[in-house]
């Protein structure tokens, strides 16, 4: 097998030959359907190809849905023209089929009748259940004002529910993608640049010739393009660089894999600096030119040597003169990677801010190989009367904390729900969509204590997650195979668009979150902020106005536009601008300066384990999306539960076999309900523990995945804010374990 077949996104590759014992016809397109595709729908409408984006990770590859002769759902295939995917979808992409078919679905909408956090409900109508929601929002909007109402949310249908918030007078809609994902790095990279990454990373890994990770698992974490592009990079002698406390994946397939240990990657990055600095690596005339602070970060970084960051991060002086080295040879064609979920220390915006100046001093921004200037299709608004003032905005709502959080918070959300919190305000109602807060959200205590202080909890959701069984109402949603969404257009070399449809009639009394979001406004008296008959004049208004039309993107799916911001790169005649007060790049940050916070990135030491105990550390891995999938039929035969990484030395200190049985407590006596097997494995450092996140589901309605594994959200109850963007940071939580069970009772 060469490198590249190892981590190779495919529907033949690892993915598709994990799925074939499952699912019928995942390797090769039969000819048959490439025939039958080209009737039209009267013909044969059971084999006709839907489009649809797909829903198990918010990478959004566009694919075609097929049925089978039975006029089921039988597979999905990426589309050939989409950037996001390039025809390929990932394991869990294909599996998605599994949430269509999954038989512990929710199944119609519910209504609380005993104690929250008991799954206990009394079936409602559509109309009951809606009119239930409506009339708690209306009493809650007079009593405290609507702005009490929060909007969590994470998915495609955020969009329309955030319309319906709006209009109602909230504008707290806040998403796990931020505080508790990419928030930092946004922070950061604005700070630095005048310029977010979103989603996807503009990284133009297609052309690099080295690309540094740091902490960024790409093979485990399986954003589809990114994945392909670094396996092709990898094919072409390009140089990964790995910093990771964990043998990941790709640092197996890197030239330098640093072990670098846990919570000091500040120190190495500042050794860097101070490597490319001192040599005259870097890259002169685009600092000159460009940059602002180079001075005074020169002078900064002085004392922060190679030998001195050894001391810290144990990674070998000579190594990081290397890697640096190889970094600078590679310029501007090298990427530091600003990864992902970044929340990690609490001092997380600072560290990407130094991954943000390393970038500079590479002139890797807007350059071939480094940074692409990516393009998004804008998608006009269909018309509706201005939204109400809001009389008291999440910013101001947070005060004069977190000054550089760009978004909301849904950990301030959280905060703000337990009384006395803040001054003179106390969120009253929550929607969730799309998010399972209980195991997304750090401190799991704190979310409950912040749910038993509202008096209105909605859940929409697909499946009896943990946070459905704390709801007032549960709305089922059909899922993604069931239901037109909002058109996909997010940022790229190319601007495109992707539109999903339903590829069959919703199972069960489920709807889509549009339809929710379009009954529950006429039931509030706010109609008219959707006067929209349905959801296809609502498309084909928008498309009508991008060229296109919704008959169009039936047949094709996928939208290409030609670029209108210039050249992909900068160069001549297309001069690099940044969007920072002083327009140039603020290597050292008057912004971070003036607000308080240390204008260069400073590295602090964080607390060790104590004796006994290891540092928590989790991660993706490539068949599931956090909590997601776990139940997910397909993907549950794939990996049906999570492990527990040991090194060999802690596996001989606690005389530990291969699979045995264990149970894992914190330091705060924070002890997981069901067991999970240990791993013994030279790929974790001795110092740490490992379990991929996602598992050890703790709702009885799941029928494949409760009691299955080990919740790492279960030991995270130290949370490391990040002062400058209210990041949670959650890998400073320490774990050790009990061989025996102790008996904990479980609750759904
Ligand atoms: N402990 C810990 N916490 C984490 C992380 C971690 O690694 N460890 N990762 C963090 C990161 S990076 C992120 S981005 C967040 C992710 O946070 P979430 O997005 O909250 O993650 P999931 O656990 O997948 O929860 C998704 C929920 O959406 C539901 N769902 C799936 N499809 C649909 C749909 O079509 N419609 C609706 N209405 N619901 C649907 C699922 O059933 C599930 O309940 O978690 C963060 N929190
Ligand atoms: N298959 C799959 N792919 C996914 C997802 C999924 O659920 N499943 N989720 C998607 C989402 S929303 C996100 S945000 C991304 C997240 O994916 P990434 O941003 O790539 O990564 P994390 O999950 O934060 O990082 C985990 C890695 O960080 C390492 N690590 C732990 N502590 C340290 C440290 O102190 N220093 C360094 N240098 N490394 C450390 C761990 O060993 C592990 O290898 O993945 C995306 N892709
Ligand atoms: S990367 Fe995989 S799970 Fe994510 S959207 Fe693409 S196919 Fe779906
Ligand atoms: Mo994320």
């Amino acid at each position: 097998m060469n490198r590249r077949n190892f981590i190779r996104i495919s529907t033949l590759g690892a993915g598709g030959a994990m799925l074939g014992g499952i699912m019928s016809g995942s390797g090769k397109e039969p000819s048959l359907l490439d025939r039958l595709t080209g009737k039209s729908p009267t013909d044969d409408f059971k084999y006709l190809r839907t489009p649809t984006y797909c829903e198990v990770c918010f990478w959004k590859c566009a694919g075609w849905v097929y049925k089978n002769d039975q006029g089921e759902i039988w597979k999905i295939i990426g589309n050939e023209i989409d950037p996001h995917c390039n025809g390929r979808l990932c394991p869990r992409g294909t599996g998605g089929v599994g949430m269509y078919y999954d038989q512990d679905r929710l199944k119609t909408p519910m209504i609380r009748t005993g104690e929250r956090g008991k799954q206990s409900f009394k079936r409602a109508s559509w109309d009951e259940a809606l009119d239930f929601v409506a009339k708690k929002l209306d009493h809650i909007g007079k009593k405290y004002g609507p702005e009490t109402v929060a909007l969590i949310t994470h998915g495609s249908g955020g969009k329309i529910l955030t319309t319906l918030m709006k209009a109602y007078g909230s504008d707290s809609i806040a998403g796990p993608s931020y505080a508790q994902c990419k928030g930092p790095r946004e922070a950061a990279f604005n700070l630095t640049f005048g310029a977010s990454l979103e989603s996807p990373e503009p990284t133009d890994i297609r052309n690099t010739k080295c690309l540094v990770l740091i902490g960024s698992h790409l093979g485990e974490n399986m954003h589809n393009t990114q994945v392909q592009e670094m396996a092709d990079a990898i094919d072409r002698g390009a140089c990964i660089i790995t910093v990771d406390p964990r043998f990941s994946t790709v640092a197996g397939k890197s030239k330098f894999w640093l072990p670098i240990k846990p919570a000091t990657d500040i120190a190495l990055l500042l050794a860097w600096m101070n490597v490319l600095i001192n040599n005259n690596w870097y890259d002169k005339e685009y600092i000159e030119k460009y940059a602002s602070g180079f001075d005074k970060l020169k002078d900064y970084i002085q004392p922060f040597t190679p030998e001195w960051a050894y001391g810290i991060t144990t990674i070998d002086p000579v190594k990081i003169h290397d890697t640096a080295k190889e970094m600078a040879n590679a310029a501007p064609a090298v990427i530091i990677h600003p990864g992902r979920h970044v929340t990690w220390y609490g001092d997380d915006t600072q560290r990407s801010r130094a991954i943000a100046i390393l970038n500079a001093l590479l002139g890797s921004w807007g350059r071939r190989g480094g940074f692409y200037l990516a393009e998004l299709k804008a998608i006009p608004e269909y018309p509706h009367p201005p939204f109400p003032p809001v009389n008291k905005s999440w910013r101001d709502i947070l005060g004069d904390q977190y000054p550089f959080a760009e978004l909301p918070l849904a950990n301030a959300i959280v905060d703000g729900s337990i009384p006395g919190r803040l001054k003179d305000f106390q969120y009253r109602g929550w929607i969730v969509n799309g998010s399972n807060l209980n195991m997304t959200m750090p401190d799991s205590r704190k979310t409950l204590e912040a749910i038993q202080n509202l008096e209105l909890l909605v859940v929409i959701d697909t499946m009896p997650m943990e946070i459905t069984g704390w709801a007032d109402v549960v709305l089922p949603e059909c899922t993604y195979l069931e239901r037109y969404d909002v058109l996909r257009n997010d940022h790229n070399r190319e601007p495109v668009i992707a539109l999903r449809m339903p590829a069959a009639e919703p199972k069960y009394d489920t709807k889509p979150d549009w339809w929710i979001a379009k009954e529950l406004a006429n039931k509030m008296g706010l109609g008219k902020y959707f006067d929209w008959k349905n959801i296809e004049e609502f498309l084909d208004y928008k498309l009508q106005r991008m060229g296109s039309s919704l008959k169009e993107m039936k047949k094709i799916g996928v939208k290409k536009y030609a670029r209108e911001g210039g050249d992909l790169y900068f160069s001549a005649e297309n001069p690099p601008t940044y969007d920072t007060p002083s327009g140039k790049i603020e290597l050292y940050s008057t912004q971070l300066e003036q607000a308080g916070f240390d204008p260069l990135p400073r590295y602090t030491t964080h607390e060790e384990p104590p004796e006994g105990y290891y540092r928590l550390n989790y991660g993706r891995t490539q068949s599931h999306t956090f909590s997601r999938t776990s139940n997910n039929p397909n993907l549950s035969a794939i990996m049906p539960e999570n492990a527990v990484w040991v090194n060999p030395k802690v596996a001989a200190n606690w005389q530990f076999k291969d699979g045995q049985d264990v149970w894992l407590k914190n330091q705060d006596g924070a002890i997981t309900p069901f067991p999970a097997k240990i791993r013994i494995t030279e790929r974790i450092r001795w110092d740490s523990v490992y379990i991929v996140h996602g598992f050890g589901h703790t709702s009885q309605l799941l029928s494949r995945a409760y009691g299955k594994g080990v919740s790492d959200a279960a030991l995270i109850t130290k949370v490391l804010i990040d002062p400058v963007m209210g990041g949670t940071g959650m890998r400073g939580n320490f774990v050790t374990f009990l061989t025996e069970n102790p008996d904990k009772e479980v609750k759904a």
